[in-house]
């Protein structure tokens, strides 16, 4: 068995926890597996902003404040397009604003969607991206196919990822999210490096829209479960609250609790280990009602020395 680590991430958290792993084990031992759920097509260009974020932020590019995006980004092109907002025609979407690209960070779509256009594979772009920046994690999309998530608003509607993400700031009741698949399955890399690794990590990242779309591929589910032993997970929740974004709500609007109670029984049986924050020691019990190990260690990724420890523990925990 290798030493390596594979990772299932969303976006920011996600992105946080590898930069922190990767100061304790060398980038070449770690395979970024990145939901692509949130994937969408605007301008007529591919944007993957999970991929993004991980790409960036492990470059040490990405914006502290926003967790997306360039640091000392400039938006001439957005603003540019505002000219057009007097013109454009009832039911046209062109020129659209509501998702802001940065002038740099489109010409990682640009290149992108154009070499998507010549017949490459999202994987071998995703690739070439890395290194572009210099990343050494091996970043994987967890398919080379088109996988939607959608989310069913308590309203009766059904928007886009990031229509409930963005555009409604994620500030609308959810009733479901489903799934919307071209069939493509996982690549056979994610299911190698899934088989492979030593120590299987679940990334603080959402439950239900960053994890759940990696997860709903086939065969995923069941190579983790048939590793369960060294697949550890990091909560997404501290003390009732995400650590970004709607993880904590989207979890009572669906049905469950917003506590770690939660998380681990929706990864019990995938994971045999959940890495909980301090604060959240007193619910230790509830995590192992759910079958699994509680682990707790400070999992605020406030600060470099912090999270450093947060990775190194949660690794240790799955070995
Ligand atoms: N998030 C926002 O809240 N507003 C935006 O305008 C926005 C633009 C954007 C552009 C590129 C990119 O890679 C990410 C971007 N994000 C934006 C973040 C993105 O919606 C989320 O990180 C994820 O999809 C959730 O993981």
């Amino acid at each position: 068995m290798s030493r390596s680590i594979a990772v299932l991430c969303g976006g920011v958290g996600a992105a946080r926890f590898l930069r922190a792993l990767c100061s304790v084990v060398p980038a070449g031992e770690v395979t970024a597996i990145v939901n692509t759920g949130d994937d969408t097509d605007l301008h007529g260009l591919r944007i993957c902003p999970d991929l993004d974020t991980v790409t960036y932020t492990l470059a040490g590019a990405i914006d502290p404040e926003r967790g997306w995006g360039l640091v000392g980004e400039t938006w001439d092109a957005m603003g540019a397009l505002e000219r057009y907002a007097e013109v454009i025609p009832n039911g046209s979407v062109a020129g659209g604003t509501w998702f802001g690209l940065g002038d740099r960070d489109l010409a990682t779509h640009l290149y992108r969607t154009g070499r998507l256009a010549e017949g490459a594979g999202l994987t071998e772009v995703t690739a070439e991206i890395a290194a572009a920046w210099g990343v050494g994690v091996e970043v994987l999309p967890m398919s080379d196919g088109r996988h939607a998530t959608m989310v069913n608003l308590a309203d009766g509607g059904e928007v886009t990822f990031q229509d409930y993400f963005v555009r409604l700031r994620h500030s609308v009741p959810v009733a479901g999210v489903r799934f919307e698949s071209d069939g493509s399955p996982a690549t056979p890399r994610v299911l190698e490096a899934l088989r492979d690794a030593e120590v299987v990590v679940i990334a603080p990242s959402n439950p239900f829209v960053s994890i759940a779309p990696i997860r709903a591929l086939d065969g995923v589910d069941e190579i983790l479960a048939s590793r369960r032993a060294s697949v550890v997970a990091v909560s997404p929740i501290v003390g009732g609250e995400a650590l970004k974004g709607p993880a904590a709500r989207m979890a009572v609007e669906l049905g469950h609790s917003s506590d770690v109670s939660a998380v681990a029984a929706l990864y019990a049986e995938v994971a045999s280990a959940l890495v909980i924050d301090p604060v959240d020691g007193h619910l230790a019990d509830s995590v192992v009602a759910a079958g699994v190990r509680p682990v707790v260690v400070a999992s605020v990724m406030s600060d470099p020395v912090v999270a450093a420890r947060l990775a190194e523990a949660t690794v240790a925990a799955a070995r």
